[in-house]
């Protein structure tokens, strides 16, 4: 067992449309653990810091807009290789081409350009988990 935990955020698109309990309910039936769990409107150093490693890209600017345009939902979530494992959840980043069954590929929907509106975010790696846990919690 390698018990791990890992940054998930319902981002304000999922929380807008009403859709935190459907996502929670996919986390929950897959058995990890909520930990921690708070609603967050972050400001722009908070995510300036989140998204460190995509600043200078094309998308990230609309991508700190997008996340300053409502509350996001924020959870420590804890299971064996969640960090692997809520990514398959999550599906592939473009919600257009995410496979059906994932969040990402049932509830996205095709918004042309904002790929940054695709529900969820979650770590991708133990060590991207520790500093974006220390970051939002
Ligand atoms: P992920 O969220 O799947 O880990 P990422 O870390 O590469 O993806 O990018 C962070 C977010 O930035 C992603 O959830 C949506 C947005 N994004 C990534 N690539 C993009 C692109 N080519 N155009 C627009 N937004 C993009
Ligand atoms: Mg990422």
């Amino acid at each position: 067992m390698a018990i791990e935990e890992t940054l998930v955020l319902v981002k304000p698109d999922g929380v807008a449309r009403g859709l935190t309990g459907a996502i929670l309910a996919r986390i929950e039936a897959k058995g990890y653990s909520l930990v921690d769990i708070r609603l967050v409107e972050p400001d722009r150093d908070l995510l300036a810091a989140h998204y460190a490693e995509h600043e200078g890209k094309p998308f990230y600017e609309p991508l700190i807009e997008f996340m300053m345009s409502g509350p996001s939902v924020a959870i420590r979530l804890a299971g064996n290789r969640v960090i692997e494992g809520f990514r398959s959840l999550a599906g592939t980043t473009d919600p257009t081409s995410a496979a059906p069954g994932t969040i990402r590929g049932d509830f996205g929907r095709d918004w042309g350009l904002k790929v940054q509106q695709n529900l969820v975010h979650g770590s991708d790696s133990p060590e991207s988990a520790q500093r974006e846990l220390g970051i939002w919690f």
